[in-house]
C-alpha cells in the first residue's frame, strides 16, 4: 500500500516538474522569439556587437523573461527539485548570472541592495508593508573646511628624529601624540541624508512569489510580489544621466498603487511638502571634533502617479488607486571643493527634478541602462557553472567555503566592477571606505579616506577591469592633496613637495591623525601617486603623463627634502613612520625606514625617473632622484628567513605575529619589485612572511592576501584563500564584504586577486634600467578546479586589451589587442614570445604558438 502511494505520488510530482519545465521553456521561447523579433524589427545590437542602443521595451522583454526563469527556480527548489537540464541551465546563463536575487526583503541594511550613479546612492530594502530607501550622497560629510596641523609639530620634529636613532621608541611615541598629531585628532565623516519610507496597505492576501533583485548588467533593483491575483513590481536606479535616484511602482490590473511616502533623516533637517507632489528635505550638515558644518544640503522628491488620487498632510504625500506611480529623487550639498561651499543645493535639485520628469520612465530607463552598460559591458567573464546558480545569492554564500561554485567567483567580480561603476563616476568623489553607501552619522572609522592600504585596495581592479574612467575622481582627489598637502609640507616638516599620512576625508585634511601608532607614517600620499603611474602605464596617455608629472615630482621632491641618513645602516630613510599599524616589539610602531616605505618610494622615484625621460624633462631633478633612488635600504631577508617588516630584523619579536597588514608585502603586490622568476628568493621570504601571517584575517587582508598569492603563481592557495572570504563571516548577504564591519574595500581587492590569477602585466625593468616593453603573463595562477572558461575585455599595462579562452587547465587562445603599438612580450607557463603590433591591431595566439 505503501509502496503503491509513493509511486503514485512520484508519478504526480515528476508530471508537475515536467508540466512546470515545458511551461518555463515554452514561455521563454515565446519571449525569445519576441526578442529575436524586436531585435530584428528594430536593428537593436548593431552587428560589431559595440555600444548596443538598448530600448526600454527590448528591455521590458527581457525582464519577462527573466522573471519567468525566476520563478520556475522558485518553484522548483521549493520541492527541491534540481534542474540541471542543459537547455534549462544555459538560458539562464545568459540571463541569470549576473544577479543577486533573494526570497524575502531585507531585514537588515547588509541585506538591502546598492544603486549608485557615483554620486547619489540608495540601498534598497524591497519590504511589503514598508519600503526603505537610504539614501546618501557623496560630498555629506560632517565639517567644513578646516587646517589640522599642529603649530608644534615643526619644531618637535628633530628632537623626535633623534629619539627614534637612538632607540627610545616610545618616548618619540609619546611626544608624536602630544605635539604632532593634528588638531582635532581625528577627521570628519562621511553622512547619510535620510530614507525615503513608502507604507502600503496591509496586504489583503498571502504574498505569493516574493522576489527581490539587482541585475548588473541594467543596474536596476526589482521587487515582485503578487497579492490576490494582482502583480506588483518595483524597480529602483540611480541614473548617471539624469543624476536622480528613480522608483517606479506597478501593478498588472488598474487602481492598485496605494502608499503613504515620507522623508526620514538623522540629520539636522526640516521637511515639507511642495507643489503638493514634492517632498522637500532641507538641512544643514554636524559639527564634529570642533569643527563647525559648513554644508547646506537638499532632498527633493516628487511623486507622480498615473491616475488615481495624491494628497498630503504637512509630512506624508498619499497616492490612492493609481494605476503606477513614479518617485524621482533628487539630492545636493552645497560643496564645490575642499575649500568652497558655496553651492545652491535647492537651485540644483530644482533643476535636476525638473529635467528628469520631463522625461517619461521609459527614457530615464534607457538613459541609465545604456550609459552603464557602456562600461559594464566591457568585460565578460566565465569561469564555469553548475546547479548553484540557480541558488538565491544568500545561499550561495553560506554554500561557498563547502560548495563548488565557480560561477560565483565570477559574480563577485562583476559585482566589485558594478560597485566601483556605481560609486566612482567622472565628477563624483572617490570611493570611500564603504563606497558611497552609509547609513550611520558614525561609521566605522568614519567611512573616510585611509590611504595605508584601503584607498588604494579600491582602485586596484580598475585599470584592468577596463574601468578607466573610474578612476578620475582618485586622480581629482590625489590633485587636491597635492595642494592642501604642499602646505603640511612646508608647516610642518619646512619641506617642499606635499605630504599626505594615513588618512584624508572631504575636506582633503593631510596631518597625521588618531595617534602616533596609526597616523605618523608619512607615506601615504606617495603610495597614491602609484595610482596616477598606473593610470598612465595602462593608458599610455603622454599628455594624461604631462598633467600629473607635477603631481608626481612633489610628492618625490617631499622625501629628497626629509629622508635622513641611519647612522647605523647609511641609508636613507623615513623618519619619524611606521609600517602601518603593526606594533614591533619596543611597544608602539614608531620607527625609521620601514620596509614598505622604502618600497613605496623606490616605485615613486623610478616613475619619476621614467616620466621625466618619456617628457624629456628635468635632467637635473632626475641626477638628484637617481642618487636617492641608489641610497635606499634594499629588501632584506630575516632570520626565519621571512621578508623582513622593518630596517632592523625585529620580526619575530613583534607581539602580533598574524597582524593584518602585510605593508613589507606591498613590494610583491601591488608592486613588482618581487617576482618568483627575477627575485626567488625574496618571493620564497615573501611565501614564509605569507605563512606566518596567515589566511584568515578582515576582509581587506584576506584579500590582499590572495593578490600576493596570485602574484607567486599558486592559483590553488589563492582560491582556498578565497574560500574564507566568500563565506558568512566576511561576505554578507548582499555580498559587501565584511570586515567586519562593511568595508568595500574588500569587494575591490578580491575582483584585484581574480584578475591577476588570470593576467598579469609590467613594465619590465631590469637592473634598474626601464624598458618601453610590457610583460603580459596569462593565466598566471589558475586553479585546477577552474578548468573551462573565458575572460574578455581585460587591460593591460602597455595599453592592450585582452581575451583569454582556456580548456581543461591549459591555454586555448588569446586575442592581443594593441591599443597603442608598444611591444610586448606574452608569456604562458614557461614560453614567452615578442609581439609588436601596430597600434589598433589584434593578433590571435593558440597555445602551439606559445609551445614553439
Ligand atoms: C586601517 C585598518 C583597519 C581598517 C581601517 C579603516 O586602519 O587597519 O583594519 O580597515 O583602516
Amino acid at each position: 500500500m505503501k509502496i503503491k502511494f509513493s509511486i503514485i505520488f512520484f508519478i504526480i510530482f515528476l508530471g508537475f516538474n515536467l508540466f512546470i519545465y515545458a511551461k518555463t521553456n515554452i514561455l521563454i521561447k515565446q519571449t525569445d522569439s519576441i526578442i529575436l523579433e524586436k531585435t530584428n524589427k528594430d536593428n537593436i545590437i548593431s552587428t560589431d556587437k559595440k555600444e548596443e542602443k538598448y530600448i526600454a521595451p527590448f528591455q521590458k522583454l527581457l525582464n519577462i523573461r527573466n522573471e519567468i526563469i525566476m520563478n520556475s527556480i522558485a518553484i522548483n527548489s521549493k520541492f527541491n527539485v534540481k534542474n540541471d537540464s542543459h537547455y534549462f541551465a544555459n538560458t539562464f546563463l545568459q540571463n541569470g548570472t549576473l544577479t543577486l536575487w533573494y526570497r524575502k526583503p531585507a531585514k537588515i541594511w547588509e541585506e538591502a541592495l546598492p544603486v549608485g550613479n557615483g554620486r547619489l546612492g540608495a540601498m534598497v530594502f524591497g519590504g511589503v508593508d514598508v519600503e526603505r530607501l537610504q539614501i546618501n550622497e557623496d560630498t555629506l560629510w560632517s565639517g567644513g573646511p578646516y587646517n589640522p596641523i599642529n603649530p608644534e609639530a615643526r619644531n618637535a620634529l628633530p628632537y623626535i628624529r633623534k629619539l627614534i636613532f637612538d632607540g627610545k621608541y616610545r618616548d618619540a611615541s609619546k611626544l608624536i601624540d602630544e605635539k604632532v598629531i593634528a588638531i582635532p585628532k581625528k577627521q570628519m565623516s562621511y553622512q547619510p541624508v535620510g530614507d525615503l519610507i513608502l507604507n502600503f496597505p496591509t496586504p489583503d492576501g498571502e504574498v505569493e512569489n516574493y522576489q527581490r533583485k539587482l541585475d548588473l548588467d541594467t543596474a536596476v533593483i526589482t521587487t515582485n510580489y503578487t497579492i490576490n491575483n494582482v502583480y506588483y513590481t518595483r524597480e529602483v536606479f540611480s541614473s548617471p544621466v539624469d543624476q536622480v535616484i528613480v522608483m517606479k511602482l506597478n501593478a498588472d490590473k488598474p487602481k492598485h498603487i496605494n502608499f503613504k511616502i515620507t522623508i526620514d533623516s538623522p540629520q539636522q533637517a526640516i521637511i515639507n511638502i511642495e507643489n503638493d507632489n514634492e517632498l522637500l528635505m532641507d538641512g544643514k550638515n554636524s559639527e564634529e571634533h570642533n569643527v563647525k558644518g559648513k554644508l547646506n544640503f537638499q532632498m527633493r522628491a516628487r511623486v507622480i502617479p498615473q491616475n488615481g488620487i495624491i494628497s498630503h498632510d504637512n509630512k506624508y504625500i498619499q497616492v490612492r488607486d493609481a494605476d503606477s506611480a513614479l518617485i524621482i529623487v533628487a539630492v545636493a550639498t552645497s560643496y564645490k571643493n575642499f575649500n568652497d561651499v558655496s553651492g545652491n543645493p535647492s537651485a540644483i535639485t530644482k533643476q535636476q527634478l525638473a529635467d528628469a520628469a520631463n522625461k517619461n520612465f521609459d527614457e530615464l530607463l534607457s538613459n541609465h541602462i545604456r550609459e552603464h552598460q557602456r562600461l559594464f559591458r566591457r568585460v565578460s567573464i566565465d569561469i564555469g557553472s553548475n546547479h548553484s546558480i540557480q541558488l538565491p545569492t544568500d545561499e550561495r554564500i553560506k554554500n561557498f567555503p563547502d560548495a563548488d561554485d565557480p560561477q560565483f567567483v565570477s559574480l563577485y567580480f562583476q559585482y566589485a566592477r558594478y560597485l566601483l561603476i556605481s560609486s566612482s563616476r567622472p565628477g563624483s568623489q572617490p570611493a570611500n571606505l564603504q563606497g558611497i553607501w552609509n547609513d550611520k552619522t558614525n561609521p566605522p572609522w568614519g567611512s573616510k579616506y585611509t590611504i595605508n592600504i584601503n584607498t588604494e585596495m579600491n582602485y586596484w581592479p580598475a585599470e584592468a577591469a577596463n574601468l578607466s574612467e573610474c578612476v578620475e575622481p582618485l586622480i581629482l582627489m590625489i590633485k587636491d592633496l597635492s595642494i592642501t598637502g604642499a602646505k603640511t609640507a612646508k608647516e610642518m616638516y619646512n619641506a617642499r613637495g606635499w605630504v599626505v599620512h594615513h588618512n584624508t576625508d572631504l575636506w582633503r585634511a593631510t596631518a597625521p591623525i588618531d595617534g602616533a601608532r596609526w597616523g605618523m607614517w608619512p607615506t601615504g600620499g606617495a603610495w597614491l601617486c602609484i595610482h596616477l603611474w598606473d593610470h598612465y602605464e595602462f593608458t599610455q596617455d603622454e599628455n594624461f603623463l604631462k598633467r600629473i608629472y607635477p603631481i608626481i615630482k612633489g610628492a618625490a621632491l617631499f622625501f629628497i627634502d626629509t629622508l635622513v641618513e641611519d647612522p647605523k645602516t647609511h641609508y636613507l630613510v623615513t623618519n619619524p613612520s611606521i609600517s602601518p599599524e603593526n606594533n614591533h616589539p619596543f611597544g608602539t610602531s614608531v620607527c625609521a625606514g620601514p620596509t614598505m616605505d622604502n618600497q613605496i618610494l623606490r616605485d615613486l622615484f623610478t616613475n619619476c625617473i621614467t616620466a621625466s625621460n618619456i617628457l624629456k624633462a628635468d635632467d637635473d631633478f632626475r641626477k638628484e632622484l637617481e642618487k636617492k633612488l641608489s641610497s635606499l635600504a634594499p629588501n632584506q631577508i630575516g632570520k626565519n628567513g621571512q621578508l623582513q617588516e622593518w630596517l632592523e630584523d625585529w620580526d619575530l619579536e613583534a607581539p602580533e605575529q598574524t597582524h593584518r597588514h602585510i605593508s613589507h608585502l606591498y613590494g610583491l603586490f601591488p608592486s613588482w619589485q618581487i617576482t618568483p622568476d627575477e627575485t626567488p628568493n625574496l618571493a620564497k621570504a615573501a611565501i614564509i612572511t605569507l605563512n606566518t601571517r596567515g589566511d584568515m584575517s578582515t576582509g581587506w587582508a584576506i584579500a590582499w592576501r590572495i593578490n600576493c598569492w596570485a602574484r607567486l603563481f599558486d592559483g590553488n592557495r589563492a582560491l582556498m584563500i578565497m574560500k574564507h572570504l566568500f563565506s558568512p563571516t566576511r561576505t554578507y548577504p548582499n555580498m559587501f564584504d565584511a570586515h567586519p564591519p562593511f568595508q568595500i574595500d574588500g569587494n575591490f581587492g578580491a575582483a584585484s586577486a581574480i584578475i591577476e590569477m588570470l593576467l598579469q602585466s609590467r613594465r619590465i625593468i631590469k637592473e634598474n634600467v626601464t624598458s618601453d616593453c610590457f610583460l603580459i603573463h596569462l593565466l598566471p595562477a589558475l586553479p585546477t578546479t577552474w578548468q573551462d572558461g573565458s575572460v574578455k575585455g581585460l587591460r593591460a599595462r602597455g595599453g592592450f586589451e585582452i581575451d583569454i579562452k582556456w580548456e581543461k587547465g591549459k591555454l586555448n587562445n588569446a586575442v592581443i589587442h594593441s591599443l597603442k603599438g608598444k611591444p610586448c612580450l606574452i608569456r604562458y607557463n614557461n614560453t614567452t614570445i615578442n609581439m609588436h603590433l601596430p597600434a589598433g591591431k589584434s593578433k590571435v595566439i593558440d597555445s602551439d604558438l606559445l609551445k614553439k
